[in-house]
C-alpha cells in the first residue's frame, strides 16, 4: 500500500496501488467479460486488487465500500448497481481521502467532487443507434409497430438510459407504439419470465427491445416456446454484443447489436495509477463501440473475446 500516512492500522509502503472494486454481481455475460478484464488488467498493471461481488445489492456495495475505507485503500472503483443513494457513502471515502472511480455506471450524485472520473458507454446513444436502426428497419412499413421492452434493473444508469434514447428517436413518432416496458434485470431467466407474460398479454409484438443480449437470449426461448420465430415473427435489437448474442444474431435469431464494451480494465488501470499519482485525468472518459447487423456478426464472431 502506499496510503500508508502513519495511520496505526495502515499497510507496508511498499509502493504498490491497492484498489478495492465493487463490482455489480454476475449477471449477464457482459459483466463476467468485465470482471475477467479487471482482474487481468489489474494484474497486468502490478495493482494489488481487493475485489468484492455485490450480487445486485446495493446495500453490498455500500458495505464493500467501507471495508475498502477501513481497509485503507489507495483507491477505490465501483460499478454502482443503481444511480441513487451514494452520497453518504462517497463522501466517508472522499473525508479519508481516498479517490473514487466511477466504472461503467453513473450516479445521480449532483457533486461532482465526490469522485475522480468516470470511465463507460454512453448509454443513451446506445439507446438511440437501437431507436433509428428501428426506424429504418420498419421505414416501408405501414405500421402499427408494436413494440415491447425489457429494461435493465430498475434504478440503473443504462436501464435509465437505454430506454431513454430508444424513445427519444421513437417515442413521439404514432407508428411506433410501446405495447409493454418492463424490467427483466439484465438476466436470462427475468428476461425469459417476463417475455413469457408480454407473449401472453399482446398477440401481435413485432419488435423486442432488450437493454442486453442476455435478456434478449431469454426472450428467444421464451418465443420459440410460443411457437414464433424469433429475428422473423418477432424482430429483436438488443445491446452488448457478447459472444452469445453475437452468434443468435448470425444465427438469425437477433436483427441488430448496439455494442456496448465490457473491456474497461486496461483503461481504469491508467487512470488509477494517474490519480493516485495526484495527475489530473478527464473526468468523464467515454468508450469506443460499434453496431452489428446479421452479416457483421458472422464476419466478427471468429474474433470474439467475450
Ligand atoms: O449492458 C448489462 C450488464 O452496466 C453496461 O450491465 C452495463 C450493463 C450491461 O448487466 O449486460
Amino acid at each position: 500500500s502506499r496510503n500508508s500516512g502513519g495511520g496505526a492500522a495502515a499497510g507496508k509502503d511498499d509502493g504498490k496501488i491497492v484498489m478495492g472494486f465493487s463490482q455489480v454481481g454476475a449477471e449477464s455475460g457482459w459483466r463476467t467479460a468485465n470482471t475477467k478484464s479487471v482482474q487481468d488488467s489489474a494484474r497486468e498493471a502490478g495493482i494489488e486488487l481487493k475485489f468484492s461481488d455485490a450480487q445486485q445489492k446495493q446495500e453490498n456495495q455500500i458495505k464493500a465500500i467501507r471495508t475498502f475505507i477501513s481497509q485503507k485503500v489507495d483507491i477505490i472503483a465501483f460499478s454502482p448497481v443503481v444511480e441513487s443513494g451514494w452520497d453518504t457513502v462517497l463522501k466517508e471515502a472522499k473525508d479519508a481521502g481516498i479517490p473514487v472511480i466511477l466504472t461503467d455506471r453513473a450516479v445521480d450524485s449532483p457533486d461532482k467532487t465526490l469522485y475522480k472520473t468516470f470511465i463507460g458507454s454512453d448509454f443513451v446513444v446506445e439507446g438511440t443507434k437501437a431507436g433509428e436502426w428501428v426506424k429504418k428497419e420498419f421505414a416501408s412499413a405501414a405500421g402499427p409497430v408494436n413494440m415491447v421492452e425489457l429494461q435493465g434493473n430498475t434504478g440503473a444508469a443504462p436501464a435509465i438510459d437505454r430506454k431513454e434514447g430508444f424513445a427519444s428517436v421513437l417515442g413521439s413518432d404514432p407508428k411506433f407504439k410501446m405495447l409493454a416496458s418492463q424490467p427483466g434485470d439484465f438476466t436470462r431467466v427475468k428476461g425469459k419470465e417476463v417475455m413469457e407474460a408480454f407473449l401472453r398479454a399482446n398477440k401481435d409484438i413485432d419488435l423486442l427491445y432488450a437493454h442486453n443480449d442476455d435478456m434478449g437470449l431469454g426472450a428467444i426461448e421464451a418465443i420459440e416456446a410460443a411457437g414464433k420465430k424469433p429475428g422473423v415473427d418477432i424482430k429483436i435489437v438488443t445491446v452488448d454484443a457478447v459472444k452469445d448474442g453475437m452468434q443468435a444474431l448470425a444465427d438469425g435469431k437477433i436483427n441488430f447489436i448496439v455494442e456496448c464494451s465490457p473491456l474497461l480494465g486496461p483503461q481504469l488501470m491508467e487512470l488509477a495509477k494517474k490519480v493516485v499519482a495526484g495527475e489530473t485525468v478527464p473526468e468523464r472518459v467515454l468508450t469506443e463501440e460499434t453496431t452489428f447487423t446479421q452479416e457483421q456478426a458472422k464476419a466478427a464472431l471468429p474474433d470474439r473475446k467475450y
